[in-house]
């Protein structure tokens, strides 16, 4: 039955857009929406008059699109997640809607530069790194490819801290990225839905009654994500948390202000802030209720939304997939349970399966400290009806496993929902897995480790549940918004399609000889890096080359990920070059980039001692500038697109084993950088694809690392054997970087000499000998932008749209919209 009627007596027809009617618009919204005359006008006036005017038009084929998918009552995704790094959206949007150019235009007849405009629109860091950044990559991608598809997140009143360097050490400033108005929203001020936490439950018969104690209400903020050249676009939808009535007149009335508005503030803190921290897990009740938070919200807002579609939930699980983000929404499992028992009267089994036909979860990491689990205490705190289910989850699971699998002791013990102990913990991990249809990891080595080993005892109970998406990046952004010049090429070589279809980047391969293409491609990325030089020198007073090749590492500060190893090589460089100044060094910019947690103590070292071998390095004049070494503060969505069409290098490091995928990897390959890399993550599937000769792998591979740590590792043994390490260590060791304080980096050190838990040291000799033939090759330039274009070309299977027909085929069962 439907509730809603679709057709519409009135249909808008869009007008051509042309620089008149753009500029006309642009106008119109400066003085009747911001309020201000062209004279006075600043430049965010500017911005946000554009956006607002290019707003309207990805707003067209939204509510199109919306309303085209209500009518076809098509099974849709909603994709739940804690986190969503979009990026800045203007450019983006005005690529989608063509009008990148036209815009420009309209703009300097008003005498504005578009870019300069374009710099100051704000760069919302709702997330933490690469789970948050494929999100966004994802939503592009489901909105280009027109598929039935909403995500769900929240939106934090202070993203992802500012990072600032001070005296060589980082300093988190808060993220106000809200001060400057979020011209992009939609806010919805009549879809709210009220969220319960806390109380106490008991049972009537056999129902459940929940009476809780505390009551936030969510709002909903939406984002329109444009899809490319296509009328249509997804929804992003982002809850913020208010006090709903919570407002005690009584309390203001007796002129006690600061009560009447204290539950308020409560209340509001759930939105407040995104956790920074994505290297352990403390657990944390804040984090609990924002958790539940999201999956409250959503899941009210989903069955709401299905209801006036469809007018039942009895064909609910024929009709909506809901994605969990890794395990942070996972609590949307029993949420749905407890709405289809409690609320809706089903009967326990028959809800089970209408969950499990629904839900499907993706791992994002191997590292054991970053499986969530929750106090039992907590929860029984904040979420006593959802505990209860989740015990009820728990018994029918394991009531299944002794029946059909094991009666093991040992194995049941490990399965468990519950981890017992002192402390009992509800692990998340095992409850997205036993709530799923379908699990899968990130790339093809990561799904592969995961049923072997986080997963295994899984695996074995349900061996057709897991499987394999590798992750994409879309290429409108990291092309087309990041890359014009490059984008322009493909254009003119290969037409302009590879942006909707990055297999068009084959047609290239016929051409990869024309002495043409290569001469632009490195003209291309010579003037890349000519823009990010010039960034260096404005913001860190730094001159570097851009004739220098550019040896970039950005990403979240981890031990895993080993920037310390590069650190090492970029310390043994230094040396040799001291030792040899005559030589023909070819000259080397280390860039590097990216956050630490605000509580991960060995990360923030590492940061300080970047700058502290900066410094050093820097100064020294008998390098003649041939030597560099930059930290790049504050990473970002934007700085990433300033950053990675410069790289001649991408470093993808880590230890073999402990990177889930990695997705700027592909970002700097599609940009035509060598990846100098282990194998890790998806490394190997670049390395598959761009074959060996065009990329440098060195170091352990992952059963390598596991002999040496069972076998008993011992990083001293290489420290002593290393000549070059050994200087490089006793150098940092003794503060030859730190004069000041010669101690600093003590601790350290001494980790590495007697643990290095990721074995930097046991792979630095294979990594200065992949560096040298990293030298040897770019000598010989013509062999480098070969392997440059063999890199850009044969990127097309690392389209996040590649990645997301393979979800919408393989797990959501959905298809696009008409
Ligand atoms: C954990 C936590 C725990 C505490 C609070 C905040 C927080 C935020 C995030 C996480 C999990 C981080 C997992 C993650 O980002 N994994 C990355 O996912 C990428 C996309 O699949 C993948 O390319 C990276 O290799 C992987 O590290």
């Amino acid at each position: 039955m439907n509730v809603e009627k679709f057709d519409s007596p009135f249909s808008y027809k869009r007008p051509t857009a042309t620089v008149e009617s753009i500029k006309e618009a642009i106008v119109y919204k400066l003085i009747f929406l911001i309020g201000r005359s062209p004279q006075e006008a600043s430049q965010r006036d500017w911005l946000n008059a554009t956006l607002y005017a290019v707003r309207d038009l990805a707003t067209e084929g939204w509510i199109t699109s919306a309303r085209q998918a209500r009518s076809e009552e098509t099974r849709r995704v909603y994709y739940l997640s804690m986190e969503f790094l979009i990026g800045r959206t203007l450019s983006n949007a005005m690529m989608a809607e063509g009008v990148y150019e036209l815009a420009k235009k309209a703009l300097a007849e008003l005498n504005v530069n578009l870019e300069d405009v374009l710099e100051k629109e704000v760069d919302p860091g709702l997330g933490n790194g690469g789970l948050g950044r494929l999100a966004a990559c994802f939503m592009d991608s489901i909105a280009t490819l027109a598929l039935p598809g909403v995500g769900y997140g929240i939106r934090y009143e202070y993203g992802m801290f500012r990072q600032e360097i001070e005296d060589g050490r980082q300093v988190e400033k808060p993220d106000t990225w809200l001060d400057k108005g979020a011209p992009w929203e939609f806010i919805r001020p009549s879809k709210r839905h009220t969220i319960r936490f806390g109380g106490t439950i008991h049972f009537e018969g056999k129902k459940c009654i929940w009476n809780s104690a505390d009551e936030v209400v969510a709002l909903a903020y939406d984002q329109v994500i444009p899809g490319y050249a296509n009328d249509s676009a997804a929804t992003l939808r982002l809850w913020g948390a208010y006090a709903g009535d919570r407002f005690d007149l009584a309390d203001f009335n007796r002129g006690d202000y600061a009560s009447a508005v204290h539950d308020r503030t409560l209340s509001k803190n759930i939105s407040r802030v995104l956790y920074p921290d994505d290297s352990t897990w403390s657990g944390r009740e804040l984090r609990l209720r924002q958790e539940y938070f999201l999956v409250s919200a959503s899941l009210q807002d989903i069955i709401y939304r299905h209801k006036r579609i469809h007018g039942t939930i009895e064909n609910l699980a024929d009709k909506v997939a809901i994605h969990l983000n890794d395990t942070h929404p996972a609590l949307a499992i029993p949420e749905l349970m407890v709405i289809l028992i409690d609320q809706e009267g089903y009967e326990w089994k028959k809800a089970w399966d209408m969950t499990r036909r629904i839900f499907s979860y993706t791992c994002h990491t191997l590292m054991s400290e970053a499986l969530e689990t929750w106090p039992v205490e907590m929860m029984a705190h904040i979420l006593p009806r959802h505990l209860q289910m989740i015990f009820e989850i728990n018994d029918y699971f394991l009531e299944y496993v002794q029946t059909y699998v094991t009666t093991d002791m040992d194995f049941i013990r490990r399965v468990s929902l519950i981890e017992e102990g002192d402390h009992r913990k509800v692990r998340m991990g095992w409850l997205s897995v036993v709530g799923s249809h379908k699990v899968n990891g990130v790339a093809a080595i990561h799904s592969d480790l995961m049923v072997t080993s986080t997963f295994a005892d899984f695996a074995r109970i349900y061996p057709e549940r897991f499987t394999n998406v590798t992750n994409g990046i879309t290429p409108r952004r990291w092309i087309g918004v990041a890359n014009p010049e490059l984008s322009a090429l493909f254009d003119k070589y290969i037409g302009k399609e590879w942006r909707r279809d990055l297999s068009q980047l084959t047609l290239l391969k016929d051409k990869i000889q024309d002495p043409e293409l290569k001469k632009s491609v490195s003209q291309i990325k010579y003037n890349n890096k000519v823009k990010l030089a010039n960034y260096i020198k404005q913001e860190l007073g730094v001159e570097v080359s851009p004739e220098a090749l550019f040896d970039v590492q950005v990403k979240r500060i981890h031990e895993y990920k080993r920037q310390i190893l590069n650190l090492l090589h970029i310390i043994a460089r230094y040396n040799a070059m001291l030792a040899n100044p005559e030589k023909n060094w070819q000259p080397r910019v280390f860039i590097l980039a990216g956050k630490a947690a605000s509580a991960y103590y060995a990360a923030k070292q590492t940061i300080n001692l970047i700058n502290d071998v900066a410094k050093v390095i820097n100064n020294d004049e008998r390098l003649q500038g041939r030597l560099k070494l930059v930290f790049i503060p504050n990473y970002s969505v934007s700085l990433a697109e300033l950053i990675i069409p410069a790289a001649d290098i991408s470093e993808q490091i880590s230890l073999a084993g402990t990177e889930a995928s990695g997705t700027s990897n592909m970002k700097f390959a599609l940009n035509g950088a060598l990846t100098l890399g282990t194998l890790d993550g998806a490394n190997v599937e670049i390395l598959d694809n761009v074959g060996a000769e065009n990329i440098f792998i060195f170091g352990n591979t992952v059963e390598q690392v596991e002999t040496l740590r069972r076998n008993g590792y011992r990083p001293f043994d290489y420290y002593q054997q290393d000549e070059q390490l050994r200087q490089v260590v006793d150098q940092i060791i003794s503060g030859r970087f730190s004069p000041n304080d010669p101690h600093r980096y003590h601790q350290l050190l001494q980790s590495l000499q007697y643990h290095d838990y990721y074995q930097a040291f046991a792979d630095f000799r294979s990594y200065v000998e992949a560096q040298q033939k990293v030298d040897e090759k770019y000598h010989n330039r013509e062999a480098w932008v070969d392997s440059t274009l063999q890199n850009i070309v044969n990127m097309s299977y690392f389209s996040s749209d590649r990645t997301i027909l393979e979800y919408a085929e393989k797990i959501w069962k959905i298809k696009p919209i008409k």
